[in-house]
């Protein structure tokens, strides 16, 4: 596998998943095979759970890592072609990415969304030019529009707790109280089409997220409609797709609570992490026997490690 920014780069994610799973069970069977390898790591914003997971699943797979945090430890990088580079910017991608593959096996890129541009942030700019300019094997560590690894952990996640029936997993919208991207909520989508389950999305009109992801996914306006039979409940915030970037709703009533998971089939629910306890989802979800929350955490070990097993394999 040359790179890893989508499930579209894999050809059968179950198979993937119980590749994980295999990984869990023994996470230091292939000790060998990242050895004298350096995998590079560039954050152009915050993490703490990409970081780590990804470090750890390097070092179970005896490769090195190197991380960098673009946002403040190294050069502010200009992305624009042809810029005259007389502001802030001091030096090109062009220049930096080409460095970066020259120390590295395989390089990981955050690089979230500005929110400014739909155009620019769809477009996957920052992540197409690392991935031309580094001209080695490209982990995405989120990207514009999607991110990979946390769907991949989500997957595992849901594949330990598979009820004896076909699961209905239900993507809702939570509030919160400013602008977030897009990706997670996404890239959980495109997972879950191509997964064995019945996927229902629901979120407050104007919240429709971009067809290429959602794919045939069906989508229901009234949260407790399509909260009914859940197995699993995924809860995420996203700003406005349509009106880019935007908050259009504050409605405290979209957040989880005990009571929204009555007409549930017993849900567990999920989040990617961080959370904005009390807006997002409720303590008594969080800290009760429902949440998957901190497994899913867990699992992004193993998510990290499947792929870059792949990666070097
Ligand atoms: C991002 C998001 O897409 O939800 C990162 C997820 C891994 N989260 C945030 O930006 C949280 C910001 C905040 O202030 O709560």
């Amino acid at each position: 596998m040359h790179q890893f920014t989508s499930v579209r780069d894999i050809s059968d994610v179950h198979a993937l998943v119980q590749e994980a799973l295999q990984l869990k069970a023994q996470p230091f069977a292939f000790q060998q095979l990242g050895k004298n390898k350096t995998l590079g790591l560039v954050f152009m914003n915050p993490s703490l759970r990409t970081r780590l997971s990804t470090q750890i699943a390097a070092q179970n797979l005896g490769m090195n890592v190197l991380v960098i945090n673009a946002d403040k430890d190294s050069w502010a990088l200009e992305f624009t072609d042809g810029a005259v580079m007389d502001g802030v910017t001091v030096e090109h991608v062009r220049d930096a990415a080409p460095v970066l593959g020259s120390y590295c096996d395989i390089v990981g890129v955050r690089c979230f969304p500005g929110l400014q541009s739909r155009d620019a942030d769809y477009s996957e700019h920052i992540m197409q030019q690392f991935i031309r300019h580094t001209g080695k094997p490209y982990l995405s560590l989120e990207s514009a529009t999607l991110h990979p690894l946390q769907s991949l952990a989500d997957c595992i996640t849901i594949q330990e707790h598979l009820p004896a029936h076909r699961p209905k997993v239900v993507l809702t919208w939570a509030p919160h109280i400013k602008p977030i991207p897009h990706p997670v909520a996404n890239s959980f989508a495109e997972w879950m089409c191509r997964s064995e389950v019945d996927f229902v999305i629901t979120h407050p009109e104007g919240y429709e997220l971009d067809p290429r992801f959602t794919g045939h996914a069906s989508i229901e306006y009234n949260q407790q409609k399509a909260l009914e039979g859940a197995d699993f409940v995924y809860v995420k915030n996203w700003s406005s797709y349509r009106d880019y970037g935007k908050v259009l709703c504050t409605d405290a009533e979209w957040m989880l609570t005990e009571r929204h998971l009555d007409p549930t089939n017993r849900a567990k629910v999920m989040h990617c992490l961080p959370l904005r306890r009390n807006v997002e989802l409720s303590d008594e979800i969080l800290d009760g026997p429902h949440s998957l929350v901190q497994m899913q955490a867990a699992n992004r070990v193993f998510a990290a490690q499947a792929v870059l097993k792949r990666m070097l394999t």
